[in-house]
Order: C-alpha cells, then structure tokens, then sequence
C-alpha cells in the first residue's frame, strides 16, 4: 500500500490494513484531504487481494472529530471545500463579510452541505459497508459526529476504556448524517438512537458496550494489540465467505423472507465453489487446523 499520504497513514502487515486518521491536533477531523485519502485507502483495500482485514483507528487522543468545522466555516465566505466541484468553483452570489463566521457572508451555493455530503461522505460509507473484507474500527478516543458515523458503520468496534462517543451534529444544528441514524437504529434501536442523537451527549465506552453499540472495550494501553489481535483472527478466516456473509447482513435490513432465502442459496453455491470452503471440509475430516488462502 502506496502510503505518500498527508492525513492519514496506511500500512499492511499480516493481511491487515491499518488505516489511522493523522490529524492529531484537531482530533483528525475529516477535511478535504482526508476524504481523497481514505476513499484511496479503501479502494485500494478493495483490489488488494492480500489485504484480508482493515482496522481503522485515530493518531493521537482521539478517533476522530467529524467535519472539520475550521473547513466549513471557510464556506461561510464562499470558498472552501465544500460541496460540488461545480458549487465550489462558482462565485458566492451573496455580499461577504470580511473576517468570516457569518452565514449571512456566503452565497447559496458555497453552501451545498448535501452534495458536500454526496461527495466526500457516502462514498466512504458505502465502501465501509460494502467492502466484502471484515472492517474494525479500532476507537482509541472520542469520536464525534462523523467521526461516529465511521465506526458505526464499521463491521466491528473495539474500544479503548477512555473512548467515546458524541452525536455532536445536533450542537452544530445539523442532522446525523453517514447514515449514523440508520445505523445507531441497527446497533442499538429505536429509544437509545434518538436519546443520542437528540441530545449529544458524551457516551463512553463502557456504556457503549452495554447498549450493544461496540463489541469490546480494553484498557487503553492494550488497544492496538487487541485491536490486532481481532484483526489477525479475522485475516485468517476464508475471506470471501466473510464478504458474502456481509452482503448477507446488510440486505437483510430491507429484504423479506423469500429474497433473503433466495440470496443465501446465490452466497452459498458462490462461497461453494471457492478453496477455502473445500479446504475447510477437509481440514475437519482430516482432524487438521485449515489454513484458508482467501480464496
Ligand atoms: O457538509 C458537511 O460537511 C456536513 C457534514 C457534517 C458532519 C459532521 O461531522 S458535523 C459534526 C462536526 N463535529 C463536531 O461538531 C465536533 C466538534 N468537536 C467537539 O465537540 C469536541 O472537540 C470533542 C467533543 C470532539 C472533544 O472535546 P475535547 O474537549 O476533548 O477537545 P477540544 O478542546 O474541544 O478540541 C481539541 C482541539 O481540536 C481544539 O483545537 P485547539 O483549541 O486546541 O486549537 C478544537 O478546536 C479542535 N477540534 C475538535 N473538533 C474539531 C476541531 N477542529 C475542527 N473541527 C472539528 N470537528
């Protein structure tokens, strides 16, 4: 993995790629930047057969901040990152104000918070969800609007004892977006998501645990070992049954019973037919511990 990058770091050992947000000083929140990076990273994750696992982490005290709220008041005068490439070159039609930090300074269009989102967010949301590789998020620290919505849409979450989690959108008067809403629905329900949500309020990992939001929680020092730990286990697994498995989850959401049967016979006769599932059958027969290729 091509890691020339400026905020974040990738690197792969044992199957695993470790991707970790590098924007310590504001808490790594998601720029401009960081979105072309890590859409990068997970592409690359995608083509790389002998990456099996990706981990997903935070430099420094925090996993990350959400948007990068320095990025979105640049849009307030009309330029910044925001929006569609189309949005973002065009002039701000309204009057600006000198020094920033009005929304009354910036013209409508600098504004496009839903092709910003449509841009730089869902796409990353998507390939989280979709990747057919097993995705932990590794929380070494709060993480904030989202920020949040990157590990809730991780397959997996572990967290340092310290970390948290802040549904910060409702105090910047926006909604939950990245699908945060769908997801805090599918970890945790109805009640807890709109608590979360609503309020903004800190809740920390033990309580995440739980609730059923995160998988386990370590003390602090132990988490990147844990966190490779997991990962190590799960690169080890057959991979395609893994990512067909994945699929399976996520069309279970919205499939009825008939389709959800239908899909399971189209997985099944796909994860049939690979190496690992006839390696699987045979490491059993023959009393052996199977040694799947990914394939
Ligand atoms: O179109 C669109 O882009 C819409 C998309 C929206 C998606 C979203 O994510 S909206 C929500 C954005 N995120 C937030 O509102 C969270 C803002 N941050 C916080 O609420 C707090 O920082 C935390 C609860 C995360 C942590 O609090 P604490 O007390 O541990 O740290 P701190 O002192 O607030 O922050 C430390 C530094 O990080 C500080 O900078 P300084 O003063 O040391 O120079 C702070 O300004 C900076 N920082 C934290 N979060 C962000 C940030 N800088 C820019 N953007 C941030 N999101």
């Amino acid at each position: 993995m091509n890691n020339a990058f400026n905020t974040i770091q990738a690197t792969t050992e044992d199957g695993i790629l470790t991707i970790t947000l590098n924007r310590p000083e504001s808490l790594n929140a998601y720029n401009e930047a960081m979105s072309v990076e890590l859409a990068a990273a997970l592409k690359a994750a995608e083509r790389d057969d002998k990456i099996r696992c990706v981990v997903l982490t935070g430099a420094g005290r925090a996993f990350c901040s959400g948007q990068d709220l320095q990025e979105i008041r640049a849009r307030y005068d009309g330029g910044g990152a925001g929006g569609s490439a189309e949005s973002a070159e065009r002039p701000s039609a309204g009057p600006r104000e000198s020094g920033g930090g009005s929304l009354g300074g910036a013209g409508r269009d600098a504004l496009d918070f839903g092709g910003h989102l449509r841009q730089k967010y869902n796409p990353i949301i998507l390939k989280l969800r979709t990747l057919e590789k097993p995705v932990i998020a590794a929380v070494n620290g709060v993480a904030a609007g989202a920020g949040a919505s990157f590990a809730f849409a991780a397959d997996l979450r572990i967290c340092a004892q310290s970390a948290s989690f802040v549904l910060a959108f409702v105090h910047v008067g926006l909604v939950p977006d990245s699908a945060a809403a769908l997801t805090l629905l599918q970890h945790v329900g109805y009640a807890k998501a709109a608590e979360l949500c609503f309020l903004g309020e800190k809740l920390p990992a033990e309580e995440a645990l739980r609730i059923g939001l995160v998988n386990r929680v370590v003390a602090d020092a132990e988490l990147p070992d844990a966190a490779r730990g997991l990962a190590l286990k799960l690169a080890a697994l057959p991979t395609r049954a893994i990512g067909l498995t994945k699929r399976l989850l996520n069309r279970a959401w919205t499939a009825n019973l008939e389709d959800q049967l239908e899909y399971e016979a189209f997985a099944q006769q796909t994860a049939g037919l690979t190496a690992d599932h006839r390696e699987g059958v045979l490491a059993f027969l023959e009393k052996r511990k199977a040694r799947f290729l990914g394939r």
